[in-house]
């Protein structure tokens, strides 16, 4: 009996639209379920953090868009998104994409705040963070391979994408190597069919 696979995710999380992008890539069979993580107390009892994405399997949760992807990946046919020869380059590019979508969040979740609760300083420091890491992805971009995809191309093109989202698109003009990429990754199907779907949450 095939496993009954649900992945938890929100209707715009760069995190969780990683996690959807590694199952189409890797043609894994999953029920998607788009919540409001923060009304979602059903989720403590998998994962108490209460964050999406997070995954179900049968009963067993797994946690942290990384991993979900890791775990995608190893029941996948498909040829890996994470090759041994690069391995830890791979997983640190990853992170700094990682870091990069954390920063978005935060900044967004911070410019959302009443005014008298919200901090200048933590916007403006955000706000430093997302242009110097997009800087340096421009400054350290390597051509990556056409004709085999990786996990770090689907965490840079998200964390871009939702910078976009959030924020705004003046990278493209400062960041030449990278837009060029970005563009021709965007035409991408399992990227235009995991747009970001709503402004508000
Ligand atoms: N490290 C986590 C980050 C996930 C994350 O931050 N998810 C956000 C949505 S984009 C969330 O669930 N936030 C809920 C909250 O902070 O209450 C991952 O990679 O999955």
């Amino acid at each position: 009996m095939q496993d009954q696979i649900i992945l938890y995710n929100g209707p715009n999380s760069p995190f969780g639209r990683k996690t959807k992008v590694t199952s189409l890539v890797q043609e894994i069979k999953l029920e998607e379920k788009i919540i409001n993580v923060y009304e979602a107390s059903f989720l403590d009892k998998y994962n108490p953090i209460r964050k999406i994405p997070t995954l179900v399997i049968n009963g067993l949760a797994i946690m942290d868009s990384d991993n979900i992807c890791l775990y995608l990946d190893s029941i996948s046919k498909k040829n890996t998104l994470f090759p041994k020869k690069n391995y830890w380059e791979i997983m640190t590019m990853t992170s700094i994409a990682n870091g990069l979508m954390e920063s978005v969040l935060e900044r967004r979740m911070e410019s959302i705040r009443s005014d008298n609760e919200k901090s200048k300083k933590f916007i403006n420091k955000q706000e430093i963070r997302i242009v110097r890491t997009i800087k340096w992805l421009e400054n350290n971009w390597k051509n990556y391979d056409d004709n085999y995809l990786t996990m770090d191309q689907i965490a840079i093109a998200c964390a871009l994408d939702y910078t976009m989202f959030r924020l705004n698109d003046n990278w493209r003009t400062d960041s030449p190597k990278l837009n060029k990429w970005f563009s021709k990754f965007l035409e991408k199907s399992f990227m235009k069919s995991t747009l970001p779907r709503e402004k508000s949450i």
